[in-house]
């Protein structure tokens, strides 16, 4: 409880939350009713149930059926508003958020309904609670490059509001080289870069995001710790990890809590950090997530501190911003 207290009280980044993973049962059953959208669930405890997963495919399936419920701009301003709301309660002062355009345009959203409902929301939380926001458009990784590259065609009006790509979906056979072509686009673009790798995928995975993408973050990259070269690199350049406890625990990259690598990653130097990932389907926001890896590990709060700092240090802010947190 003293150890909760303490991280509830202290400044926090995140930088890995999925938007369309911040939907909360509540959510969907509201805005099912206000679509007149049929969903497989007849109580909220039914959507809990089904919230159990073996693996990453497991909660991906039920997460692109989860987003179907949202239609309109003011549902992705509801989502969004939501998150930001729970992850101000939270202590969070900068949000990276990611989302998946691909999972609403091919149910026929379009592109504007969606990056309007969401920044309207990060306008909003920058207004209502001096929270700061960066925005990172995601490939779905099981699609095609081709479909990755019209999806940046369509993102082109929008790039004063997007700040950088990102890599999601099914990992293991989509491996970071199907997509070079994009991301070296999307950085001629001037954007930020970055992709999943190492949850599921093997160390190989990293090294291409690193090698073949040029990414400025790798999102998990808990399969780095089998590489011991690759770790030393990863210390060296601090390349910023985006690790999401309980996600891991949920999907099944960790078997237990009290084995997750966390602070392994921190004595071997890297600059991870402690995110929600997708909260709604992995049960808990930003604090829960500390909570549960700390008491697991039995971090101290020197080491809380650090994850901390570290959020910010990986942050797609500029030196001054930085400052201003640390
Ligand atoms: C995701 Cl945990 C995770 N991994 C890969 N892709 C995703 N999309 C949403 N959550
Ligand atoms: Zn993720």
């Amino acid at each position: 409880a003293d150890r909760a207290a303490f991280i509830a009280a202290l400044p926090k980044a995140e930088l890995h939350l999925h938007i369309e993973g911040s939907l909360e049962p509540e959510l969907m059953f509201e805005l099912a009713r206000r679509n007149g959208i049929a969903i497989p669930f007849a109580t909220i405890d039914d959507v809990r149930a089904a919230y159990a997963f073996s693996n990453l495919q497991d909660f991906l399936d039920i997460y692109y059926q989860g987003m179907g419920v949202l239609q309109t701009e003011q549902d992705f301003y509801d989502l969004t508003a939501a998150y930001l709301a729970r992850a101000h309660a939270d202590g969070v002062r900068h949000a990276e958020i990611f989302f998946d355009p691909q999972g609403h345009t091919a149910r026929g959203i379009p592109f504007a309904t969606v990056i309007g409902g969401i920044t309207r929301a990060l306008d909003d939380a920058q207004a209502q609670y001096d929270m700061s926001s960066r925005l990172i458009m995601c490939f779905l990784r099981h699609l095609s490059e081709a479909e990755a590259e019209a999806t940046l065609d369509e993102a082109r009006p929008w790039l004063d509001r997007i700040d950088g790509v990102g890599l999601d979906s099914s990992e293991v056979g989509h491996p970071p080289a199907k997509f070079q072509r994009v991301f070296a686009r999307a950085r001629d673009l001037g954007l930020r870069l970055v992709a999943h790798a190492g949850e599921e995928g093997p160390p190989e995975y990293v090294h291409e995001a690193l090698d073949l993408l040029g990414v400025d973050r790798i999102d998990h990259g808990n399969r780095s710790l089998e590489d011991e070269a690759l770790v030393a690199r990863l210390a060296d350049d601090a390349m910023c990890l985006t690790v999401c406890p309980l996600s891991n625990l949920k999907l099944c990259v960790v078997d237990d809590m009290t084995a997750h690598p966390l602070k392994t990653m921190l004595d071997a130097g890297l600059l991870a950090t402690v995110n929600s990932d997708d909260p709604s389907y992995f049960g808990g926001y930003v604090n829960a997530n500390y909570t549960a890896v700390a008491d697991a590990l039995d971090l101290s709060r020197d080491e809380l501190v650090t994850l901390a700092r570290n959020s910010f240090l990986g942050a797609f802010l500029d030196d001054d911003a930085k400052a201003r947190h640390l």
